[in-house]
């Protein structure tokens, strides 16, 4: 990558007065967009309501490499990312010696002219590296790192102080404002880029952490056997979408599934064509879910499935399907072939007073004993639960 300079996006009545300097705009809002989905939960739009990690099909090792992959530092190794560097001083003189001194480096260089346009331009590009002066007109170097310090505290960049006074009170006093480092000028333009180097050392383990951070997140809220969310992901997403169906005053749905003698498939063809047995069993779940829905593995061979934005004849017909799929789908084992059946109890409000998760779940919970007492492979809804 050859070397670039940058300057903010300010409007031609600000940079009048630097006519002789290009202004590259960068086609890129940030490398590392954030892939942990942002949707609204809380809106009531039926539409994309599904995390990242609930899109995942399962962590399978090959799945598990590729999400490492992924992790160190998104699609992109991190030494690969465009490094950006935001010098910011008012003196043009320096300026220019900054950027003569990372001219032979692989750097994409913005450059401000006071605290002003430098966090504009810090906003738009998340530089990995900012090299303040101290004494500016609008903003001193030390107000800026506390500005960027305290407005993106989850984003690391390392900021470098420039400064003609060497007074250890004042390094101390830059230290203390969030400054990660401390250069006196005149500065020599190799301890400069060596400085430098040791923030993209530090950037990139950042983003190291960031997305191994990411990939621990997933694989919390994540069944490693179904690829499903887990017990704890559904509640996070529920208690959300609870609040949302009592605000918008949309019907709310949550259904439990059991299996039918499941132990059964275990003691007679062991423990991996039980797992076959639960996977399929997921497959058709998620197959069957809404993606403004979600499915997950509660447990054992308990799921659970929360359907929002349907009548009660809708969630019943909707899990109809996943009752008659899981039915008719042969499962084959050695010489045998068999089938398996689930139960489920669906419990929910619409129009009727709305009841917290547990609660839910509770009523829920009733309906599937319910359903498994009057014969199994079928349906109840749970009457007390204001239907
Ligand atoms: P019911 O129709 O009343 O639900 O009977 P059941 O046999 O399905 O229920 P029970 O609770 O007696 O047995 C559940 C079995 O599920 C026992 C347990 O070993 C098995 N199980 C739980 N987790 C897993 C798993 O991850 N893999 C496999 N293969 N079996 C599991
Ligand atoms: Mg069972
Ligand atoms: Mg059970």
């Amino acid at each position: 990558m050859s070397h670039r300079v940058l300057q903010p996006s300010i409007p031609p009545e600000a940079s009048r007065d630097h006519p002789s300097r290009q202004c590259e705009r960068s086609a890129h809002k940030s490398e590392l967009a954030t892939p942990v989905g942002s949707e609204d939960f809380e809106s009531g739009n039926a539409e994309t309501h599904f995390p990242v990690p609930f899109r995942m099909r399962g962590l399978s090792k090959d799945d598990e490499s590729a999400l490492k992959a992924r992790a160190v530092g998104g699609q992109m190794h991190p030494s690969s990312l465009p490094f950006k560097i935001l010098a910011v001083d008012d003196s043009a003189v320096c300026r220019k010696l900054v950027e003569q001194a990372l001219s032979g480096e692989r750097y994409t260089v913005l450059f401000a002219k006071n605290g002003r346009e430098a966090l504009a331009l810090f906003a738009e590009h998340q530089p990995a590296v900012v090299i303040a002066d101290w004494n500016m007109p609008d903003m001193e170097g030390l107000e800026l790192c506390r500005h960027i310090r305290r407005d993106s505290p989850d984003l690391h960049s390392h900021l470098i102080l420039l400064s003609g006074n060497a007074d250890k009170e004042q390094v101390v006093e830059g230290l203390t404002a969030g400054a990660d480092d401390y250069v006196t000028k005149p500065f020599h333009p190799s301890e400069l880029v060596a400085r430098v180097e040791v923030g993209r050392r530090i950037a990139e383990l950042h983003r190291q952490i960031q997305g191994q951070n990411r990939l621990l997140e997933e694989m919390a809220l994540t069944d490693a056997l179904t690829g499903l969310p887990n017990r704890r992901a559904v509640e996070v997403w529920a208690s959300r979408q609870l609040s949302a169906a009592v605000r918008y005053h949309f019907p709310l749905w949550v259904v439990m599934a059991d299996l039918d003698f499941f132990k059964k498939v275990n003691d007679t063809y062991g423990h991996d064509a039980g797992d076959t047995v639960l996977k399929g069993f997921a497959e058709i779940l998620k197959a069957n879910t809404r993606q403004s829905n979600i499915c997950a593995r509660s447990g054992g061979e308990e799921f659970l499935l929360v359907i929002t934005h349907s009548d009660k004849a809708g969630a019943k017909s909707a899990v109809e399907r996943i009752r008659e799929q899981f039915e008719s789908r042969n499962f084959s084992f050695g010489n045998g072939t068999v089938t398996v059946t689930a139960s489920f109890g669906i419990a929910g409000f619409h129009e009727a007073k709305p009841l917290d998760w547990n609660a839910l779940l509770s009523c829920a919970d009733t309906a599937l004993y319910a359903a498994k007492h009057k014969g199994r492979n079928r349906i109840e809804f749970e009457l007390e639960s204001g239907i």
